[in-house]
């Protein structure tokens, strides 16, 4: 019997029957928990952190429950406090209780999955397709077991990120997908870059967009709330909290990583660079994506 690739991670994919829409992930979920997430109805009140994997979700999902909730942490564990659609489902997003907070929910599907609701809003983050690449390779190092890969190599996860045969697809279609509504009224579009070097103004964008109330409430108090988010949601901060998927990772890998612009230049060969640049301006001709990180040249 051939002896099973511990080095290339496994995923699966599902197809919706009644819309045909075809999503994948990781190899241990099943066809129910997408069956689940896709019934859970979007409420007026939601607020959801989208993204491509490894883009700054946690960071923006940080900063979102921070703005929420006038500077006050959440205890304990944070998926119990933010759901992720895709893979806890319709009933354990349902059962956050949001009688007095909105619900924030993370989810990393693409723009025609997510539910939809015209009073809820949407934040979507995306950062540099190197980085966010280079990101992965360590998330699957991190979470081995749902990737049945004791081992990944990175340059086999490289020719499947390319090939868009990872989970949530290709990382430049979501990104498209998302790109042609970042002027919808109840969208917020929004660059990794940015926050890492004007954390300050990307969380007052972010406070106006959920609601004039949180971004008076910022400016209260000599500044005092708006303080406490941007030291809360730093990533000397965030690192130093062990809530972070804390069972399932090695002491080794940590979750929250390494936070920078441009640390793909430690991991990636110059011809896998050379491939993601090449992508995001074959992706981009039409619509712009191309020009997202044209101001941080320098770093990328
Ligand atoms: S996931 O698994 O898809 O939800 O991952 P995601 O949260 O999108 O991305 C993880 C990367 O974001 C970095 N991160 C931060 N950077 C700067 N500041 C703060 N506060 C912060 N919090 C998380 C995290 O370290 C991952 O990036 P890398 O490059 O791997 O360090």
């Amino acid at each position: 019997m051939a002896s099973e690739d511990l080095t290339t991670p496994k995923f699966v994919k599902f197809r919706e029957d009644s819309t045909g829409l075809e999503i994948v992930y990781p190899a241990v979920f099943t066809y129910e928990d997408f069956e689940s997430a896709r019934k859970y109805k979007a409420k007026d009140s939601d607020v959801y952190v989208c993204s491509y994997p490894k883009t700054g979700t946690t960071w923006l999902l940080t900063i979102a429950w921070l703005i929420v909730h006038h500077g006050e942490e959440f205890s304990g564990n944070y998926r119990d406090n933010i759901p992720m659609l895709e893979f806890d489902g319709c009933e354990s997003t349902e059962a956050i209780d949001d009688s007095k907070f909105p619900r924030i929910i993370k989810t990393h599907f693409p723009y025609k999955l997510v539910p939809k609701n015209s009073k809820a809003k949407y934040l979507y983050i995306t950062r540099n397709p190197k980085d966010a690449f280079a990101s992965y390779y360590f998330h699957i190092r991190g979470f081995r077991s749902p990737y049945k890969c004791e081992n990944p190599d990175l340059n086999k996860l490289y020719e499947l990120y390319m090939k868009g045969e990872v989970e949530f697809g290709c990382f430049f279609d979501h990104l498209k997908e998302w790109y042609a509504h970042r002027n919808d009224a109840n969208v917020l579009f929004l660059l990794y870059e940015d926050v890492k070097q004007d954390p300050r103004n990307e969380v007052l964008k972010i406070a106006k967009f959920l609601g004039d109330e949180y971004e008076k409430k910022l400016k209260m108090d000599d500044g005092k709330i708006l303080e406490n988010i941007l030291e809360r949601s730093s990533f000397s901060h965030m690192k130093g909290r062990n809530v972070w998927h804390k069972t399932f990772r090695p002491e080794n890998e940590p979750f929250i990583r390494k936070g920078v612009i441009g640390d793909w230049k430690n991991h990636l060969s110059a011809e896998q660079a050379d491939g993601l640049d090449r992508a995001l301006m074959e992706h981009g001709k039409d619509n712009g994506i191309s020009k997202l990180w044209n101001k941080y040249a320098e770093f990328l």
